[in-house]
């Protein structure tokens, strides 16, 4: 993973999965999930098992881990059974970029679903911005590295004093330009794409590259993630930024 090499002070870090950790994370919180606390490892899930109050998700190489009934799907997280409640949740690559990132002033999850009400933050918000790769496997991927594209762009066109000379933003803005009238298609030949189409998850894929369905904004305070929409917006990740200074 190349986040210390570009790990910064000040710097606001989005950590997006498109497929499929961020974008699940997004969901959940979509459908009333109270706080996510995301973890690196199946065996820190354990702890929460049987918690009134607590659903516990486990996804390796894109599958349900055997024993648990919720993974990384963005549709299991469309029900009523999850309002108000926590969600503890390890993936094979989003929750290991949360982690990775924690040293990190301020953190925000991020996906296509939740893009707008991300973007408006990180714009009023005014620092420097880094989006966290989730990759597979600590290897690039390309639909992470087009929705960095999409943030660049929109942080750029927005008319605010947003500038970049890193090449790795100017290569994600690139790739976005040519793929962002049909993601999908796009997509075709790409290793996750596949990998999930072999699953029978192709819908999981669609649906996660679709732009806007929720107004979520997680933030990371503490070990757990609460939409910042619906827990002060602005001001909170003001503060929290006041507070963690660096
Ligand atoms: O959610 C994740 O960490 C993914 O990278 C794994 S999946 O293949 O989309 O299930």
């Amino acid at each position: 993973m190349l986040y210390p090499l570009y790990a910064a002070k000040e710097t606001v870090t989005v950590v997006v999965d498109v497929l499929r950790a961020t974008s699940a994370i997004c969901t959940a919180f979509e459908h009333g999930i109270a706080r996510v606390i995301p973890v690196p490892d199946v065996e820190d899930t354990y702890f929460y098992k049987d918690h009134d109050d607590v659903i516990v998700a486990a996804e390796r190489g894109g599958e349900v881990v055997e024993g648990f009934s919720y993974g990384n799907s963005p549709f299991s997280y469309m029900n009523d059974e999850i309002k108000g409640k926590t969600l503890v949740i390890t993936t094979t690559n989003g929750t290991q970029a949360i982690e990775a990132a924690k040293d990190s002033q301020i953190i925000l999850v991020g996906s296509f679903l939740n893009f707008d009400a991300l973007t408006e933050n990180l714009r009023n918000i005014d620092r420097d911005v880094m989006v966290l790769c989730a990759g597979w496997k600590n290897r690039f991927n390309l639909e992470d590295t087009l929705f960095a594209g999409a943030v660049t762009e929109n942080l750029l066109e927005a008319g605010f004093s947003y500038a970049t000379d890193s090449d790795a933003a100017l290569a994600s803005l690139s790739l976005y330009k040519s793929a962002k009238y049909d993601l999908f298609d796009f997509l075709e030949n790409s290793s996750h794409r596949n990998r999930l189409e072999r699953l029978n998850l192709e819908e999981d894929v669609k649906y996660c590259l679709s732009f806007n369905k929720t107004r979520c904004v997680p933030y990371l305070k503490g070990d757990s993630l609460i939409d910042a929409s619906k827990n002060g917006g602005l001001e909170l990740l003001k503060s929290a930024l006041q507070e963690n200074k660096v």
